[in-house]
């Protein structure tokens, strides 16, 4: 590949070896390549997932529900390698059509439900435990706009700015100049809002903060892309203020481990089946006991 400027040919056609981050993963189809069945543990709700900032949004969520009391969140947390192609076998493909974490099914209704995109499985969540979602209908249409705010403007993010700025194999000036100008758009419209309100739909921590924050928090702290100078994250004070507070509480820092394979191994719980994992399961407490 090179900056030569490109003539697409008449009918596009697959290149394997395009190079660049996840390439080998990307394809142009559908559908399981190989047969494989998910695990299933004892609890009411099974995920399958990775802590992205896609997966985090749930982990947070249910960890959050946890903390309320709702014990019917309890959850078992299968991790899901998405560079190995976990998301292409059979019982992914069949809990989510999509192919991309996270997906969850809930065991406690007969039949199973099959619950996919990140924001469906938020929304899932807190209706049916009636939480982190105002009961007002005019502060949950308010809470709604910005969950779906979220799900369409993340991918201009991550798919988009990320892409290009971080992943592909060579920097081209168009792309990059093209999704900064989003990218700082959209943190200009949260840190506006956040400007006049303590949570991103109001008084209350919901699941559009839920939703926002594992993106936009970790970009202007830089813990996506190493982008938070090129981006000028300090001049958005109102973002890193929510940010900041998010980040304090208890079930945001459980959140961020569940299903987390990189980083400081005492914040890494690759599989969570029980609240005590966090106390036990961590690598550090695994690689400590295995070399006992
Ligand atoms: N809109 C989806 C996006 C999910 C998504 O893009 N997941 C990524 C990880 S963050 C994934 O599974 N990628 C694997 C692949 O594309 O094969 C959601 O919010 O759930």
């Amino acid at each position: 590949m090179s900056n030569d400027i490109y003539t697409p040919p008449k009918v596009w056609e697959w290149d394997q070896e395009n190079g660049g981050a996840f390439a080998k993963i990307n394809r142009p189809v559908a559908g399981p390549t190989h047969e494989k069945e998910l695990p299933v543990g004892q609890h009411p709700l099974q995920l399958y997932s990775l802590a992205t900032p896609n997966g985090v949004k749930v982990t947070i969520m249910l960890e959050e529900l946890l903390a309320l009391g709702k014990t019917g969140a309890e959850y078992d947390a299968h991790l899901i390698k998405i560079t190995e192609g976990d998301q292409f076998g059979s019982g992914f493909v069949g809990v989510n059509p999509n192919s991309k974490i996270p997906a969850m099914l809930d065991n406690s209704t007969s039949p199973s439900t099959r619950i996919f995109e990140s924001g469906s499985i938020l929304l899932y969540l807190a209706e049916k435990f009636q939480a982190f979602i105002p009961s007002d209908p005019a502060k949950r249409t308010e809470c709604l706009c910005w969950l779906f705010w979220q799900m369409g403007s993340a991918p201009m993010l991550g798919g988009g700015f990320g892409h290009f700025y971080a992943y592909a194999p060579e920097k081209y000036a168009y792309p990059i100049n093209r999704y900064t100008m989003e990218v700082k758009r959209q943190l200009d419209v949260l840190d506006r809002q956040l400007g006049e309100n303590r949570y991103i739909a109001g008084d209350d921590y919901s699941i559009a903060d839920i939703a926002i924050w594992p993106w936009y928090g970790a970009l202007v702290t830089n813990k996506v892309y190493e982008a938070a100078e090129f981006l000028e994250a300090h001049k958005y004070k109102n973002v890193l203020r929510w940010t900041h507070e998010l980040e304090q509480r208890p079930a945001v820092k459980r959140g961020r481990m569940v299903n987390r394979t990189w980083g400081d191994p005492a914040e890494q719980l690759h599989e969570r089946h029980d609240a005590s994992d966090f106390e036990t399961k961590t690598q550090d407490k695994l690689g400590a006991s295995a070399e006992q």
